[in-house]
């Protein structure tokens, strides 16, 4: 009876819980409700000092300040005056204040980036020092701090250092200077040109906080599908008022460039990589660019591609492309990233095969300050991919990551789906390119190649002006998840996935453990109803949303589902064997063993490397059209346990986040019962076979699915 009323006075007490918007991100510094932990962290920080002056140093004082007094409940500052007495220090290694400290030796291992916090007995007190060789170094280290309260650790023995893995930790922005956003699904683009540089929206720091607190260090504004406008003087005054909120955060901004722009803006006739006019343009552009941002960071370059003019317009290389811009940028250290993502549809070769082709013969032949920047897979992003042949066949090219962390092909805003796994799952794929352990992390950090200068992960940003930023607030937790794997790649899904928990939501194990599970298992179960045993791009077309396995019209044969699904009246799959497309030689011998037989093929990519008879006998024991049935029903009814998982968090959550993913949890039952319906009705126009008789017949025809059409679809 008494455990009844108390679990009755805590639901009461949770479900007050003041109704949030989600606009405070995983940023949101609650009050600690647990008195003992309460008591100790205020014994523990019982006064602060931040040293220094600078702008990056002001905002460091300021998070520590806010997030201190909110979580602790009583008021910091800091104090010029306090300096030495404090028991929480923020300091450089070459503070006086830390002169006795004794972390010489750990600060030689941290760089420009990494920080340390350690416990240490300093002039007779115990005392928290947070230090860096730099400003940058601290401002991490506080939020890391920060974090470590909200997320209830210990802060009694502590002895981190941190260091980031990759040098380079982005966000690609394809926002458009109309303000949508190419596969943006949570409002429009953030930046708002028109009002810029004459006002500054309070969002912009936000973002660059947010950013900051998860180390990333660089954003590029705008969409790879460039438009030349954006260089023009008006507009870099806009990127240059930008650029001056984020500077204080760490953050350097990028463009893209597009490549015709000489033509475009600069009145020439040709943009040829090898005309010395054309180079010279270039070479003053970016003058003027460093005129107005002395910090530029470069430029993101898609050439070749999907229609976008390049150095092949003029027959010439993507090196003498990439080399040109690289000219232009290196006496200011600005770098290019120059895209892999080509393939030509005039080419009758399977596109998983051609940005190998066109990249590995240009080996050596980049200029020191270019990366190639490389999708996570070779076709596109796709809900499961295996990893793209070119990480490791490379090596003498810093190769950049490029992740998507908006959910163009796995359900864009309205499922949830935790991306973590799928980072992880390619980070840890073994190339074998450098021996067995040469994963796809190790090629990115430069574990292979010591005199790799240039090491870089970025994702495709999912942010916009919704209020809560990313639409569907478990969406937050995938620009999170790209943030904390740039920095460290060893971490875990789960690890990052509880810290986002923790912080957003809250720290109560009864929902932590749920939540985790939920997240954790997300991305399989999108995987089994959309495109599940290695089944991909059979999404609608333009907007990509929802399924249509069944379209042969487009133009370029290889924008079409059947392309990619070559169902017929024998089976399913594409042959990427060498009895097919052959994609598979582009990986080390080692590697392509998981795939290679039929037999013995991991079952996940299966239909991905073969085509396989409809009778084909799975693992299971069921026939292969069996087996699909069995994915799409299973993962649809995968949905229906997510919705029961969430409606037991109710007392932990504030009404409003909770009714918001509650709604977009039975959305997404509805697009899973309609991707299982779509799907299999037109596959089994190929198997004949009939859906098992256990499970539920679909309740709409084909031609009902066929006829859909979603002419204002976000994001196209
Ligand atoms: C595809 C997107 C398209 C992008 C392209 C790219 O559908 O909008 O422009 O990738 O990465 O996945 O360039």
């Amino acid at each position: 009876m008494k455990k009844i009323l108390f679990l009755f006075l805590l639901i009461c007490s949770y479900s007050q819980l003041n109704a949030e918007t989600g606009y405070d991100l995983w940023l949101r510094y609650q009050p600690i409700q647990d008195q003992t932990l309460l008591g100790k962290y205020r014994q523990q920080i019982s006064s602060m000092y931040v040293d220094g002056n600078s702008e990056t140093i002001r905002m460091a004082r300021e998070e520590l300040t806010n997030g201190l007094s909110d979580m602790l409940q009583q008021k910091f500052s800091s104090p010029s005056a306090m300096g030495s007495a404090a028991s929480l220090i923020a300091a450089r290694g070459t503070s006086s204040l830390l002169a006795t400290a004794g972390i010489k030796e750990l600060l030689a291992q941290t760089g420009e980036e990494g920080f340390i916090i350690i416990s240490k007995n300093l002039s007779g007190k115990k005392r928290i020092i947070i230090s860096g060789n730099t400003d940058k170094a601290i401002l991490y280290g506080v939020f890391h701090f920060l974090r470590l309260l909200q997320t209830q650790q210990s802060i009694s023995n502590l002895e981190t250092v941190s260091v980031p893995k990759v040098k380079l930790r982005m966000l690609n922005h394809w926002d458009n200077l109309n303000r949508t956003v190419e596969r943006g699904y949570a409002g429009f683009s953030l930046w708002n040109w028109h009002s810029l540089p004459g006002y500054i929206d309070p969002r912009y720091k936000d973002y660059a906080r947010a950013n900051a607190s998860i180390g990333i260090n660089g954003t590029v504004l705008t969409n790879v599908n460039a438009n030349a406008t954006i260089l023009t003087k008006n507009y870099l005054e806009k990127v240059k008022a930008l650029a001056d909120v984020f500077r204080p955060y760490g953050i350097k901004v990028y463009l893209t460039a597009r490549f015709s722009a000489p033509i475009e803006i600069g009145g020439l006739k040709t943009a040829d990589p090898l005309d010395e006019k054309v180079r010279q343009w270039w070479k003053d552009k970016v003058k003027e660019i460093y005129q107005h941002i002395p910090d530029f960071g470069g430029f993101v370059i898609k050439a070749n591609s999907e229609g976008q003019p390049g150095p092949q317009d003029y027959k010439r290389s993507h090196s003498d492309g990439a080399n040109m811009f690289a000219e232009a940028v290196a006496p200011f250290n600005g770098i290019i990233m120059w895209r892999a993502f080509v393939y030509s549809a005039e080419k009758n070769v399977d596109r998983h095969k051609q940005a190998y082709d066109e990249f590995v013969p240009l080996d050596g032949a980049f200029h020191k300050n270019v990366m190639v920047q490389v999708k996570n897979g070779a076709i596109d992003f796709m809900p499961r991919e295996p990893f793209h042949p070119l990480f490791g066949a490379m090596p003498k090219t810093p190769l950049m990551m490029e992740f998507q962390v908006t959910q163009e092909y796995l359900g864009q805003a309205t499922n949830l789906v935790y991306l973590g796994p799928l980072f992880k799952e390619c980070l840890d794929s073994d190339t074998y390119t450098s021996g067995k352990g040469s994963t796809v992390a190790k090629v990115l950090d430069g574990s292979f190649n010591k005199d790799q200068t240039l090491t870089g992960i970025t994702g495709v940003a999912n942010i916009g002006t919704d209020v809560n930023w990313t639409g569907h607030p478990f969406a937050q937790a995938n620009w999170y998840a790209l943030g904390r794997l740039a920095w460290n790649h060893s971490l875990s899904a789960e690890k990052i996935a509880d810290e986002w928990l923790r912080m957003t939501y809250s720290n109560h194990t009864a929902f932590i453990q749920t939540a985790s599970k939920l997240m954790m298992e997300s991305r399989d179960i999108f995987v089994q109803y959309s495109n599940p045993i290695g089944l991909h791009h059979i999404m609608g077309t333009g907007h990509h949303y929802g399924p249509a396995p069944w379209v042969n019209n487009l133009n370029r044969p290889d924008w079409n589902p059947v392309y990619y699904h070559k169902a017929d009246s024998m089976g399913i799959g594409f042959n990427r064997t060498a009895t097919g497309s052959n994609a598979l030689v582009q990986y080390h011998p080692e590697a392509r063993k998981l795939w290679e037989d039929m037999n013995t093929c991991e079952e996940k990519n299966l239909l991905w490397f073969h085509h396989v008879p409809w009778t084909f006998k799975m693992r299971s024991g069921r026939s292969l059209w069996d087996e699909l049935c069995h994915h799409y029903y299973s993962g649809a009814a995968k949905v229906k346990e997510m919705q029961q998982s969430w409606a037991n968090l109710n007392p932990y959550v504030d009404q409003q986040r909770f009714d918001q993913v509650r709604s977009l949890l039975n959305v997404q039952y509805d697009e899973a019962v309609w991707w299982r319906n779509a799907c299999l009705l037109y596959f089994q126009t190929f198997s004949k076979k009939p859906i098992p008789g256990q499970y539920e017949k679909p309740d709409k025809t084909l031609d009902y699915y066929k006829s859909l059409r979603f002419p204002f679809a976000p994001g196209n």
